[in-house]
């Protein structure tokens, strides 16, 4: 039987710390799903069709192999994505205790709803204060987003910010 597991988050946008995690978490299972939803809580920078692209073009472009879905998810529970693509295992990136104060409530109700276990996994250490709202920060404000994001990324974020 094929292990499917489920990436998701914001990607708004995509940064190194989250590549970090798609190219462990597709070392660990046969198929892996990156899925944007829209977080109601956070206002957004980028569309979600442009978040799908730069995480392709930034998996493409970083040659991470195995067998990596990019998709975006708006109907309604995570889960139900995770049932509709046979998943059983959602792979969640941990940098600090706010982020495990965040996840594991969320863990518990996904493993009650739908017998969907959430996995966790700890940041790369050169990685672990990145953020999309440090990114989103920075670029808003004119600084060099190079040294948080893949190359595809800053190139656009670049190309946004000209006048
Ligand atoms: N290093 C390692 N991991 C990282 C890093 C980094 N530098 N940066 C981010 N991550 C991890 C985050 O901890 C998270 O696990 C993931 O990457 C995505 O991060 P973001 O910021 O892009 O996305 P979030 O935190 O806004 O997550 C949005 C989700 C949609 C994933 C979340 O809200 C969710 O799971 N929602 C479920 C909706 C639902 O079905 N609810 C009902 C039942 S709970």
């Amino acid at each position: 039987m094929q292990r499917i597991a489920v990436v998701p988050g914001s990607f708004d946008p995509v940064t190194r710390g989250h590549l970090d995690v798609i190219e462990r978490a597709a070392g660990l299972y046969d198929q892996l799903h990156v899925v944007v939803v829209h977080n109601p809580d956070k206002s957004a920078l980028l569309p979600i069709a442009q978040r799908v692209a730069l995480i392709e073009q930034s998996i493409a472009d970083a040659r991470i192999p195995g067998d990596i879905v990019v998709a975006s998810w708006s109907m309604g529970l995570l889960v139900d994505y995770c049932t509709d693509v046979g998943a059983s295992v959602l792979v969640k990136g941990i940098r600090s205790q706010v982020d495990v104060g965040y996840e594991t409530p969320m863990a518990i109700v996904n493993r009650h709803l739908a017998g969907v276990e959430t996995v966790f996994l700890l940041p790369d250490p050169a990685n672990a204060h990145v953020s999309s709202s440090l990114v989103r920060q920075v670029s808003a404000l004119g600084g060099d987003v190079a040294p948080y994001v893949p190359r595809s990324v800053a190139e656009y974020l670049q190309g946004a910010m000209r006048p």
